[in-house]
């Protein structure tokens, strides 16, 4: 991508309304836009990173077994009637008449849904176990939308619900999800914590948050240390197998909704020198709540003896679009964000420091088009500016590595190479900068 083509609104002030890093960030980065309060569009940088990190929960949801669906945004009020979560759900819940005056409401989550959508296809347990998930935008009222894209009311989640014959095929989807969880955060480059927590309005008896470490955090975290230094992605996760070893080595038994009690059970637990206490930010949450929604909607299946059985079900979510502002929380410096690479909405941002000068332009579109024939995502900054702005808005972005051709070096053949998480920079020729980048 060009740069003096692209939509790229970037602030050089900070915005008055941003009362936190990564709001702050994603507005001058020209991510989003406000458009109403908690509700934003997507701009196409920080589409790039939304989209990206979709994929990332996408193939590890795939790895598990897990099927893709697509429902609707808009659901019946009616189908809230079964469940009785109509009337309980309260303000949070934006409701909506139909021109038929037929209520409507703008899903905020969507365990009824599923719930009927696998009543009417499965009706023997041979079919079991299953699970289902979608991407797909929420409508919550929150009381106080702030921070972003962090608290919003519309935002992106991924949600699976799954459906097992008995407590112990329940148990086993929910340690697959689990699982997929430490790898999905892992691999964006974020080290989430499994705490066990409260089911809250879901309802249930079994639940975790995955919480990545964050000043910011609405959520206390008190874990034993060693939590966090814990690798997943070196691990080889068969979803064949018992997972039950590896939640219980994961899990923070500290959790995050009853301070007063937790402290004192944590420091009762962990040694003074082993305690880690901070803040984080819930990035996803997992529920097992047996047949809360399928006695009362009456998803049963066939039994081996014939017999009706109300299946066992889980739901789990994450909060995508709340991600790319924390992944901002957790990886950016005074200059702007630090994009992980998974999750960078460029690998590369390639700065011509004099356009005017034929063999640096030249330099740069044949880099530029040899890369982009490499499958690399580059950003081609031939804007008409002077040095400084070019690599004050680099920096803002957050793209991985940057390479800057400019007359002098190019005159001695060479490139400079920046890393932008570490901030070094070397000299090198264009081919021993390809190699360092992977290129
Ligand atoms: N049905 C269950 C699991 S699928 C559910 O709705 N869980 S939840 O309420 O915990 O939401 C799942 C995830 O969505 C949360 O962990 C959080 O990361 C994200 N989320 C929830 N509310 C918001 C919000 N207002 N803005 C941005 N993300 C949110």
């Amino acid at each position: 991508m060009r740069l003096s083509q692209y939509f790229l609104p970037t602030l050089r002030e900070n915005p008055a309304e941003a009362q936190i890093v990564s709001h702050r960030l994603m507005l001058r980065a020209g991510m989003i836009r406000q458009q109403a309060a908690g509700i934003y569009a997507w701009l196409p940088l920080g589409y790039r990173v939304l989209r990206n990190i979709e994929r990332i929960v996408r193939e590890e949801q795939d790895a598990t077994g897990a099927q893709e669906v697509l429902m609707p945004t808009i659901q019946s009020a009616d189908l809230w009637r079964e469940s009785g979560r109509y009337d309980a759900y309260g303000p949070e819940m934006l409701r909506i008449k139909d021109r038929h005056d037929r209520e409507m409401l703008y899903g905020p989550t969507n365990e009824e849904m599923i719930t009927t959508i696998f009543r009417d296809g499965v009706k023997t347990y041979r079919d079991l176990p299953r699970n289902l998930y979608h991407i797909q935008w929420k409508f919550r009222d929150e009381v106080r939308p702030r921070f972003g894209v962090m608290r919003g009311r519309e935002f992106l989640m991924k949600d699976n619900y799954s459906f097992d014959i008995d407590k112990a095929g329940a148990t086993r989807s929910y340690n697959k999800m689990f699982a997929a969880y430490l790898r999905t955060f892992a691999r964006m480059g974020l080290k989430a914590i499994p705490m066990r927590a409260d089911t809250g309005p879901i309802g249930g008896d079994l639940s975790h948050e995955f919480i990545i470490l964050a000043d910011t955090g609405e959520s206390a975290v008190f874990c034993d240390k060693g939590l966090v230094d814990k690798d997943i992605l070196g691990r080889t996760i068969d979803y064949q197998a018992d997972l039950q070893p590896l939640v219980n080595e994961w899990t923070s038994l500290y959790a995050a909704t009853d301070e007063m009690h937790d402290q004192a059970k944590f420091e009762a637990d962990v040694p003074a020198d082993r305690r880690l206490t901070a803040r984080g930010i819930e990035v996803g949450h997992i529920f097992y709540f047996g047949t809360k929604y399928s006695s009362p909607m009456n998803a049963v299946v066939s039994g081996p003896k014939g017999e009706s059985i109300a299946v066992e079900m889980g739901s789990y979510g994450i909060g995508v679009s709340r991600l790319v502002g924390a992944i901002i929380e957790a990886s950016h410096d005074d200059a702007g964000i630090i994009w992980p690479e998974s999750v960078a909405p460029f690998k590369v941002g390639l700065l011509n420091l004099k356009i005017d000068d034929g063999a640096v332009s030249k330099a740069c579109t044949d880099l530029y088009t040899s890369l982009k024939a490499k499958g690399i995502e580059v950003l081609y900054d031939d804007r008409d500016l002077r040095p400084g702005a070019k690599f004050a808005d680099m920096d803002l972005i957050g793209v991985p590595w940057q390479v800057i051709i400019g007359p002098k070096g190019l005159a001695a053949g060479k490139v400079e190479l920046k890393h932008r998480a570490t901030g070094a920079r070397e000299e090198l020729v264009l081919d021993q900068a390809l190699a360092r980048i992977g290129a």
